[in-house]
């Protein structure tokens, strides 16, 4: 399954379509099917008006492309074919930067989620000389470029830096591909080609590469873009964010409480940590999109969670049981640190009644942090009463009835002991508490085991998920055998 940086792409349409024609259209999809693989590019200004491809299948009928934002409209169709609609896209000067999601709306059917960025920079496609195809592109600081490394192919660029001075840089490209597994790879280097820099995967976009650094000296920097296996298959389109902006890591504390200012520290840029103070938003929103600036916007947020409920902040030496952070406050609370350095682990005294059940939910991984946690729970006497290291995702989570009035110690670390300055964890401990989750329903193409060794089998099912009073959540797949295909 594609993963996406932040959950854009399961933001609901909610400000778009009423959820009884969302389900409609669902249904017709079905007979339909409008595909959607690609947007070229998948980008765009904030405050500009410009032309995108939508590449796919069905898509002749196409009446317009949806976004999960009203500050995105698409004003008009180009040309529309079989497989590819060209549409006009105005984005509004206030648009949130970083991730959109967006799909085709067809006469017959909706088309699956693609994502789509918009950036704080102009936008242009990536340039090569015909007789010296390998000369870097020379770009300003503050410029987003889209192009594609297809196979063996590398695209160059260069920057012009002073001493001092800070680069920020972003690749988006295996978010933006659905038929084949591009992984881009980026590398930062002096006009000498002496590597500053090589970046493959990180935490915070996972196979997409992030990185800044501080300039060591006057001179030209050479920016590399590539397929990281140099065998780049399919489309391999890819965008980048080349600027002066900051490019911060995680934020800690990774979360506050709702409809409160929040101090955090934002970490992980090369010219070091930043602090800014944010006005959280209502509970009704899970999640709130911090967008760092510094000498520039930097093109994706960090994100922060919001929550009912106020926060703990570890204090340091916390080793043991013996040294827990202390806390008066009744739960449910938020419990905050930062697994630091290799070997740390982190300890919170919290109280609790009989009877009480909680829902003990850890955000570490799902917000960009590099940490692998395991989470467990001690009573008093040191019994361990609750614990999980991956509840779905390396991130822990457990539901904990208690047992007896008392106090009780969280403990969180990392499973292979690993810490660093941007280790950030946030443990959210809160009331089971009903909870109804609405989508649209989904097809999807899975292999099926075939007899003929050459060949396999697709079926398309549907999704359903239910919520039962108790909080509890499933997911169903019901399959339609009769549209199964060899392929
Ligand atoms: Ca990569
Ligand atoms: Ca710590
Ligand atoms: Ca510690
Ligand atoms: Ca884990």
């Amino acid at each position: 399954m594609r993963d996406t940086i932040f959950t854009g792409a399961l933001r609901p349409f909610r400000n778009q379509l009423p959820l009884a024609l969302l389900f409609a259209i669902g249904n017709l999809a079905f007979a339909g099917s409008p595909r959607l693989t690609h947007i070229y590019p998948a980008v765009g200004q904030r405050g500009a008006e410009f032309e995108v491809a939508c590449r796919g299948g069905n898509l002749a009928d196409a009446q317009t492309l949806l976004f999960d934002d009203p500050k995105l409209q698409c004003t008009g169709i180009v040309k529309a074919e079989g497989g590819q609609v060209t549409v006009k896209i105005k984005v509004a000067p206030d648009a949130s930067l970083g991730e959109h999601s967006s799909r085709v709306v067809t006469a017959s059917g909706i088309s699956d989620v693609r994502l789509f960025y918009v950036s704080p920079f102009p936008v242009s496609e990536a340039i090569k000389e015909k007789d010296n195809p390998k000369k870097p592109q020379t770009v300003a600081l503050g410029t987003t470029i889209y192009g594609r490394t297809q196979g063996e192919n590398q695209d160059s660029f260069e920057v012009d830096l002073k001493k001092g001075q800070r680069l920020g840089v972003e690749v988006i490209g295996t978010r933006l591909q659905t038929q084949n597994v591009y992984d881009p790879h980026l590398t930062i280097a002096k006009a000498d080609g002496t590597i500053l820099s090589e970046i493959d995967d990180c935490a915070f976009s996972r196979q997409d590469p992030v990185t800044s650094l501080v300039a060591p000296e006057d001179a030209k920097y050479l920016l590399t873009v590539k397929e990281a296996t140099n065998s780049g298959p399919g489309e391999c389109h890819y965008v980048l964010n080349v600027g002066t902006f900051a490019r911060p890591l995680v934020a800690y504390p990774a979360g506050g409480a709702a409809d409160q200012e929040l101090k955090v520290k934002l970490l992980g840029d090369a010219a070091g940590p930043l602090e800014r103070t944010v006005k959280l938003p209502s509970p009704q929103e899970e999640f709130f999109d911090l967008i760092a600036e510094d000498t520039q916007p930097t093109p994706q947020p960090n994100r922060l969670r919001v929550s009912p409920f106020p926060n703990v902040l570890e204090v340091e030496p916390n080793e043991d049981v013996a040294h827990a952070t202390p806390n008066d406050l009744p739960l449910p609370l938020a419990l905050n640190g930062i697994i630091e350095k290799d070997g740390d682990v982190d300890h919170f005294k919290i109280t609790a009644k009989k009877g009480e059940e909680y829902d003990v939910k850890v955000w570490a991984r799902r917000l960009r942090s590099p940490l692998d946690t395991v989470l467990t729970i001690w009573d008093e006497k040191g019994a361990n009463v609750a614990g999980n290291d991956d509840d779905g995702n390396l991130d822990s989570g457990v539901r904990w009835k208690v047992n007896a009035d008392g106090n009780y110690f969280v403990k969180v670390e990392d499973k292979l002991g690993r810490g660093s300055a941007t280790g950030v964890y946030r443990v959210e401990i809160n009331r089971v508490a009903p909870r109804l989750t609405t989508w649209l329903p989904r097809w999807c193409r899975i292999p099926i085991k075939s007899a003929a060794p050459s060949s396999f089998q697709r079926a398309t099912a549907t999704r359903r998920s239910s919520a039962s009073s108790a909080g509890t959540l499933a997911e169903t797949t019901s399959w339609s055998p009769s549209i199964c295909q060899t392929v």
